[in-house]
């Protein structure tokens, strides 16, 4: 059985509400009126002890900071002590005064775009609405409550707590598992019934604050009725369509001549339009020439994001605007010599290996992340060579931003809907206010071509197909029940219907089509032969590469470390800086976690042992990321290497989305990235392990294989050349490979030699396995280096011979542009060199590196203001063998 998805697809990137203005302008001469509501609040607690000045958007959380009630919510234990905030209920009251035009609009909304969560809306104090879901957009309509003068706007916020509380005791007929996150989390529970971001009631990598607040804008909106358009591309398996989708609202019956085109397409199309009284949607699609050239957005490393001209016009008067143009089909279809069926993504008719890590919340407190926070994460996933990240689903849908620079950037996007880990109920009302926040984000998210695939959950075909939460078996068909009607029946239908131009998969982990063949709970979601794989081993040898999953896209898999010293420091006391503190174990959120790291660092390295404490506790911190960005290094060279293979019937992987990008508080994490964009060792290694061109080296039963991996467009004719040495910079040894065929797209086997052969031939028997190690590169026929060079160890660094304290100078010197270059020296080999300019906030060229020559120069880019004085007073280095 073979299912393509297939599916031509335009998108249409002008802003909806300028449209929406444009279509209502045209047909009635008349203006929209708005009233925003954003700004200065009045804030206060249930029984009115604290009355204060709240910001919207914006929560209780920033508004208690704002005024100095509250500190740094990340400050130590704040997160257990400002817990009486969430088990209180908060009102946020605006008087405002509308003008009488807008007062004489015939529909005059209140528009909230997002309350977080459950509330109740007065106007004038007549309620106006209730609200249950921060990922909708909410409107009322109020027209007839409005009045000349001072109006006034109360939202009743209750306790999201106790609410949740409440809703599960009513739920009394079943179980709704989880109840309670685990107390190493130290979370609030029931989370599963609130439509708000599941990992705000805690999470393993992140504290409990479940905001309560206005979290987007507010507004008076008024109009005499007419239209208001959204976009929905249609598919069509020979032409690019571009079609432009309309909700409308007419009081009278009104025609329209409008016509849509792409100029330099050569493509025009005129239409009637004609508004009908009352709401209706209304479809035009423009057929593109079939033998037009169409410039295509391509995800980033393939191609650029072409946007091209688009022009609405109707009454003479031209409207320009943009879109893009992409297919996507996930494919997943037979492969010779493997049971089961492919996985991957074909853009723009291509095959492409998705490389990149999962998004989460970038902060707690939604309203604190700065359009600069954004864009500097994304830039670094791009900058660390990924092409896509997921939008994991126990967070937010996030703001238009981010996917605004997805598009720009090229980044795809994995888009979850928000539901994480746990089974949710399904009472009528529940899915009634899913269904409203599915169709609004789908409406919201569709045109972007950044957006790849929809998701309908995190882990709960997993969860339930595996008995995460021990349901007896009598009870399970209800689950079962419940979970096919939430996001088959509802969720699915809904995206069906409101976007077909891209594919839809029920959960991740899970098996695709063969999940959706067993019912969509496949016995085994996890099996390698089918769709996407998390993968999860703290306590085995990481380095191991047989023991991992050869799966067909591996959408999670990772390692904690701790952040920086600089990054803990800020929340931290002297008192806290040990491994074994209470703030340590505080902080940490996963079950045995910080034993977790040090037992699998200890496999391969000298744990810190100096005697000076605070140095021992940074060079701990130093180790956790040096073990993690080589866990995974070791697992995504790994599913890099196996993109064109099938062994033992498994392969063809292509995907390695890492767990995870970013960070939510400054805490151990699976991150590569720390809150406030520092970027940890295993950052800098995913810039390399993700590069285009990528060497990658390891044993198999005493046998080194290097494999070259290339996610270019053309062929290569490429060669490896491998060089080793441990105990001295000077000595070196070189073996060449013949000159292989590397095709676009593929992953090939450059070199194999047996390790004692390889040994053996460096002469002399000098070369061991503990006296030497391993770097490699490509290189084409010309003898120019390809790529970045790779290295392997051939035993533990903690067992090698010779590894000598490298005492690492440095020089550092500004160039003309803001950028410092820094000269090291080095008197030995070595392994994992960092260097931190601690408070100074930047990027380094390159980090954790393997130094094997005397001198090695990094630039670092600062992202503000600084001095050589300044960079030189802050600048470290650690190296491994400096820590023991
Ligand atoms: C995965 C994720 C998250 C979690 C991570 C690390 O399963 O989906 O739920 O944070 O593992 O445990």
């Amino acid at each position: 059985m073979i299912l393509i998805t297939r599916k031509n697809h335009c998108f249409l990137s002008f802003n909806q509400c300028s449209f929406s203005d444009l279509i209502f302008s045209l047909v009635y001469g008349d203006e929209r009126l708005e009233l925003s509501l954003n700004g200065k609040w009045i804030l206060q607690n249930s029984n009115g002890s604290l009355l204060f000045p709240a910001e919207v958007p914006g929560c209780v959380h920033s508004a208690l900071l704002k005024q100095g009630f509250i500190q740094d919510i990340y400050f130590r234990f704040n997160d257990v002590a400002y817990r009486w905030i969430v088990l209180d209920n908060w009102t946020y009251t605006i008087s405002f005064s509308p003008s009488n035009e807008l007062r004489a609009k015939q529909r005059v909304r209140l528009v909230f775009e997002g309350v977080d969560t459950v509330a109740s809306i007065f106007l004038n104090g007549v309620i106006t609405g209730n609200t249950d879901n921060m990922f909708r957009r909410y409107e009322f309509s109020v027209g007839k409550m409005l009045r000349g003068g001072e109006n006034n706007v109360e939202v009743r916020l209750l306790s999201p707590v106790v609410y949740s509380l409440e809703r599960s005791q009513a739920h009394s007929s079943y179980a709704v598992p989880p109840d309670c996150p685990p107390p190493v989390q130290k979370g609030e529970c029931h989370v599963n019934f609130i439509r708000k971001a599941q990992s705000s009631f805690s999470w393993d990598w992140g504290p409990s604050f479940p905001t309560l607040g206005l979290w987007k804008g507010v507004r008076l909106e008024a109009f005499n009725p007419s239209s208001f358009p959204s976009n929905l591309p249609d598919s069509s398996l020979s032409q690019w369509v571009v079609e432009v989708e309309g909700l409308f609202d007419a009081v009278e019956q009104t025609t329209v001549r409008v016509s849509l085109s792409v100029v330099e397409l050569w493509t025009e199309e005129a239409f009637t339009v004609r508004f009908l009284p009352g709401t209706h949607k209304c479809s035009l699609s423009l057929y593109v020439n079939q033998s037009s050239q169409v410039k295509q957005w391509w995800p980033t490393g393939h191609g650029e994001q072409c946007l091209v001209c688009f022009i609405v016009v109707s009454f003479s008067c031209e409207f320009p605007t943009q879109v893009y143009f992409r297919t996507v089909e996930l494919v997943q279809e037979p492969i010779a010599g493997s049971p089961g069926l492919s996985f991957y993504f074909r853009i723009n008719g291509k095959p492409i290996f998705l490389k990149g890590s999962n998004w989460i919340p970038a902060h707690a407190l939604q309203d604190l992340v700065s359009p600069a926070d954004v864009r500097n994460l994304l830039q670094s996933a791009v900058d660390a060579n990924m092409n896509a990240l997921r939008v994991w689903g126990g967070g937010v849908y996030e703001q238009d931003l981010f996917y605004d620079l997805c598009d720009e950037m090229g980044v795809m996007i994995w888009q979850d809907f928000m539901f994480a880990c746990a089974m949710y109920p399904t009472e009528s009302d529940f899915i009634q206010t899913i269904r409203e926040e599915v169709i609004q984000q789908v409406r919201r998210l569709k045109s972007h071509p950044s957006v790849i695939v929809w998701s309908g959950n995190n882990e709960n075909e997993a969860a339930l197909a595996t008995d995460w939460f021990k349901i007896p078996v009598v009870q399970r068909p209800q689950y079962y029940t419940d979970y096919v009607s939430l996001y088959v029946d509802n969720i699915r239908a809904i995206v069906l219907e409101e976007d077909g131009s891209r594919p839809f998969l029920v959960s991740s982990p899970t098996n695709g089509a063969e999940s959706q063949w067993e019912g969509w709970v496949s016995r085994d979601p996890y099996n390698l032969h089918y769709g996407d794989t998390h993968y999860y081993n703290y306590t085995h040898d990481c380095w191991d590469w047989t023991a991992l999953p050869r799966a067909r896209f591996a959408s999670e898999y990772g390692f904690q470390s701790w952040p920086s010293f600089s990054t803990l420091r800020k929340v931290s006391k002297p008192e806290d800086w040990s491994y074994g503190s209470t703030f340590s174990h505080h902080r940490q959120h996963h079950a045995e976690g910080n034993q977790q790291m040090l037992k699998q660092a200890g496999l391969h390295y000298h744990l810190p042992d100096s005697p000076d404490s605070l140095q021992r506790y940074k060079d701990t911190l130093y180790i956790t990321q040096v073990m993690q960005a080589q866990c995974v290094k070791t697992q995504t060279e790994f599913y890099r290497r196996s993109q064109s293979e099938i062994i033992e019937g498994k392969g063809h992987t292509m995907g390695a989305l890492y767990w995870q990008l970013n960070d939510i508080w400054q805490g151990p994490s699976w991150s590569s990235i720390e809150f406030g964009g520092k970027w940890k060792m295993l950052h800098y290694f995913a810039q390399e392990f993700f590069s285009p061109l990528l060497p990658v080296g390891f044993e198999d039963q005493g046998v080194l294989l290097v494999y070259a991996v290339s996610d270019l467009s053309h062929d290569l004719h490429l060669k490896a050349v491998v060089l080793y040495g441990w105990s001295s910079v000077d000595a070196v040894c070189t073996v060449v490979s013949g000159t292989a065929l590397v095709g676009g797209g593929s992953a090939v086997v450059i070199h194999k030699q047996p390790i004692t052969a390889l040994l053996a031939g460096c002469g002399s028997g000098s070369c061991t396995r503990l006296t030497c190690l391993m770097t490699y590169h490509l290189e084409d026929i010309n003898g120019c280096q390809q790529g970045p060079i790779n290295h392997l160890f051939l035993s533990s660094p903690k067992e090698a011979h010779g590894m000598l304290k490298p005492n690492i100078t440095f020089s550092v010197q500004q160039d003309e542009v803001r950028r410092y270059t820094i000269n090291l020296r080095s008197s030995a080999v070595a392994a994992f060199v960092w260097l931190d300019a601690l408070d100074v906030p930047g990027r380094f060229s390159t980090n954790g590196f393997l130094m094997v020559t005397r001198n090695r120069t990094v630039t670092f880019d600062p992202w503000g203001p600084t001095s050589t004085k300044q960079l030189v007073q802050a600048l470290t280095i650690t190296s491994l063998r400096d820590v023991y």
